[in-house]
């Protein structure tokens, strides 16, 4: 009978451990209150090979808008209320750069995990990272470098890195030491998956409008947090 009721207990707690690892999640959508600014076009012609890879004309990226006034590239992350040691994925993250554009504009890295920065482009590139706890670094990637490769050893607020060639350039870069963070898509959700339940503080940051917390719950089921971003008061 001992171990019968061993065995239930075992099987009880297994099952609360399937839960935890069913994972829950946070969902929610970055909205932009007020008249949204003009994004104007992104003077690329100084390098001719700049203009021929963009098929439209690019604008500025700071503030990318869908018709419901969804915010992208929004970068959201836990920020307390988790407490366990991750290990960096083997799968690297890429940056593109086309067009003289770096694509995605905005980044999400595990501290350790490997980045992989393209040049498609055909014409030289110099990435400058400017990150104030890791090393900064200004490698050129002539048109023959395909990929060049890199790692952020330490976790660190998001930072630019920027291209010394084509001074329009510009992404941003967040490092974490745990995969629970995402960055908002083309209308303005996003998601961070895999969470066990509990309280948790996270996030939102976006390269003009700021930052903003907020105090979410986790249960078994998907937690909602919406954030509302307004345009800042003076000109940056
Ligand atoms: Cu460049």
């Amino acid at each position: 009978m001992v171990v019968r009721k061993l065995l239930v207990q075992m099987i009880v707690l297994l099952s609360a451990v399937g839960i935890i690892y069913a994972g829950g999640s946070i969902t929610g959508t970055i909205t932009f209150e007020g008249k949204a600014p003009k994004m104007k076009p992104l003077k690329v012609d100084a390098d001719p090979i700049c203009v021929a890879n963009n098929e439209i004309a690019p604008k500025k990226e700071w503030l990318i808008l869908d018709e419901n006034k969804g915010v992208k590239n929004v970068l959201v992350f836990i920020t307390e209320g988790l407490n366990i040691d991750y290990s960096p994925p083997e799968e690297p993250m890429v940056i593109d750069q086309k067009g003289c554009i770096y694509s995605p504009h905005v980044v999400g890295i595990m501290a350790g995990q490997q980045l992989d920065i393209l040049n498609n482009d055909g014409t030289l590139h110099n990435i400058h990272a400017l990150p104030k706890v890791n090393k900064e670094f200004n490698k050129a990637q002539p048109r023959s470098k395909k990929k060049l490769s890199v790692k952020f050893e330490k976790p660190e607020a998001p930072f630019k890195i920027k291209c010394d060639v084509h001074p329009w350039m510009g992404a941003y870069i967040g490092v974490f030491d745990h995969p629970c963070f995402s960055v908002s898509g083309d209308d303005g959700t996003y998601i961070i998956s895999d969470l066990k339940p509990g309280e948790y503080v996270i996030e939102a940051w976006h390269e003009k409008l700021g930052s903003q917390t907020a105090n979410v719950t986790v249960s078994d089921s998907a937690a909602h947090q919406d954030f509302t971003f307004k345009k800042p008061s003076k000109k940056k």
